[in-house]
């Protein structure tokens, strides 16, 4: 077994926060590192050091490897955790943190690459025994092999990068015709993105949902599964909520699935945290998309219903450590869901929304869990990805989950900029989702300006940065009193405890 004493936690915001609190109950120490932007963000207030790594753009700090690596050799560390997103999924880090004597608080490097490959994570699904969507074996050569392999399976054909991922360089094929121009399309498009223009092509399906499952393999060949999430509600190929397990999984369909799975992580010997994304069509039949090779965003609905700290399995994992649990030992507690609160206005197709954060006030109670990474006086700013908080809760079974969470988003207070929150009351709302009959089609299908009818996600919420701004210059007490609340009128109310959101006073 390897001791670790110190951990750099190489990114920022909410994740870095979430690795923090794992290493201080772990009695490690946790180094942050930051950029310009991030200065008297959270993470750094609360790790035990924290090095600053260069500029506000991520190419110059947290994509930084070299400026990674250094901050480590400063601090003095003996592991590295890369949270998610920036260099989670880059082999190149992992070997270069290995080669430069950190452990890397992951999977080996070969087996990111591998995955990180989809042309060659089709092959090996192949080869294990783990349905894939019907379609190309390896990269496309020509056009004329796009059609061959496109008869052969039948229209739609979905044209896919290789090197991609997360829905870049992908397109829709319906008849023969589109290949030539489309072919070219993604190709530029995956050569921008990935500096790798190989695509390959896959039958299309229509309405699938997305079900992904968690798994946990040690360095000895033990693998378990901690069961499924579902992540259908997704928009731009972002995912806004999600929930643990599956409303329409079956035991059958589990069982056929997480074996599935854990052959999936054998088939790269995987070790550590990884999750294994299924697209499931309208008969039940499911197909291998990717395999995630690090900590997701929605873990904490696997947490609240398995029980346990992923973070802490992975970095005993890292260390050497054998699973402490066998597969026996797992079981689902009832139920979860995360809804992630993005600064962006639903009203407004979910266009980005930055600002300061003049209010944040977040729920708590029974079952409920926030993790964030701001805090209220905080910006939110162009140069990272736009997340406030992601805000779960968990019940003993789903009706008791979709309640919890209406209330918790009901208590939610922000102010400052839009948010996802309409958007999570509507679907929290939706007939369709409350007895679980959705698919990734579903923020594109059931939300629209028209299921806007009580104004929510138009409502401008203008008077709110003007109370705050006023808090701000410490008004005396006395001047703050106002009178009871008057629904008619937009005059403003300091006594009136919820000022600061028109939303709660939505019926919906
Ligand atoms: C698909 C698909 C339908 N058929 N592949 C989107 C992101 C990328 N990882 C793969 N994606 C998809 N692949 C086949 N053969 C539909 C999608 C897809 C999707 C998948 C999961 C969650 C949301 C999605 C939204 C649009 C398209």
């Amino acid at each position: 077994m390897k001791q670790i004493r110190k951990i750099l936690i190489a990114n920022r915001g909410e994740i870095a926060l979430r690795i923090i609190r794992t290493c201080k109950d772990m009695n490690i120490a946790a180094v942050a590192v930051y950029s310009d932007a991030d200065c008297t963000s959270p993470h750094v207030l609360w790790a035990d050091e924290s090095v600053y790594i260069g500029t506000s753009a991520s190419a110059e700090s947290y994509l930084n490897i070299e400026a990674i690596l250094k901050a480590a050799r400063t601090a003095g560390v003996d592991a590295i955790h890369p949270g998610y997103g920036f260099l989670s999924e880059n082999s190149r880090f992992a070997t270069t943190c290995r080669d430069a004597g950190f452990l890397f608080i992951g999977p080996e490097p070969e087996s990111i690459e591998v995955m990180g490959d989809k042309t060659r994570a089709r092959q090996l699904m192949t080869r294990a025994g783990v349905p894939s969507p019907p379609g190309s074996s390896s990269d496309l050569q020509d056009v004329e092999e796009a059609k061959a392999v496109a008869d052969k399976i039948g229209y739609p054909v979905l044209v896919k990068a290789a090197a991609g991922g997360g829905g870049k360089g992908m397109r829709v094929i319906d008849s023969p015709g589109q290949f030539e121009p489309e072919i070219k399309a993604a190709r530029s498009e995956a050569r921008n993105a990935f500096g790798d223009d190989r695509v390959y092509i896959e039958k299309y399906l229509k309405s699938p949902r997305h079900i992904e499952f968690q798994i946990l393999a040690d360095q000895y060949g033990n693998t378990v599964h901690l069961f499924e999430r579902e992540c259908s509600i997704q928009r731009r190929h972002q995912k806004i909520i999600e929930e643990a397990p599956c409303s329409i999984m079956t035991p059958e369909l589990r069982e056929d699935m997480a074996e599935a799975a854990i052959a999936a992580a054998r088939s790269c010997n995987y070790t550590g945290a990884g999750t294994i994304e299924f697209l499931v069509d309208e008969n039940k039949k499911f197909y291998f998309l990717e395999m995630n090779t690090r900590l997701q965003v929605e873990h904490p609905v696997t947490e609240l219903i398995i029980g346990i700290d992923l973070v802490e399995m992975q970095i005993r994992i890292a260390r050497g450590e054998k699973l402490p649990m066998k597969q026996q030992d797992l079981g689902i507690q009832g139920h979860a869901i995360e809804c992630r609160i993005y600064a962006e206005d639903p009203g407004d197709n979910f266009l980005p929304s930055t600002g300061t954060l003049l209010r944040h006030r977040i729920p708590s109670g029974p079952g409920i869990r926030v993790d964030a990474g701001v805090e209220e006086g905080n910006e939110i700013t162009i140069h990272y990805d736009p997340m406030i908080s992601k805000l779960c809760v968990h019940s003993k079974d789903r009706k008791g989950s979709i309640e919890r969470m209406k209330r918790a988003l009901n208590e939610y207070e922000i102010s400052g900029c839009k948010t996802t929150i309409p958007f999570c009351q509507f679907t929290m709302n939706h007939e369709g989702f409350v007895i679980g009959e959705y698919n990734t089609n579903f923020v594109m299908d059931e939300f629209n300006m028209e299921s806007d009818q009580n104004g929510i996600y138009t409502e401008t919420d203008d008077v709110a940065p003007i109370v705050s701004a006023l808090l701000m210059a410490e008004i005396p007490k006395t001047e703050q009193k106002g009178s009871p609340a008057d629904p008619g009128s937009n005059s403003v109310h300091f006594g009136e405890s919820n000022w600061w959101s028109k939303r709660r006073k939505f019926k919906l």
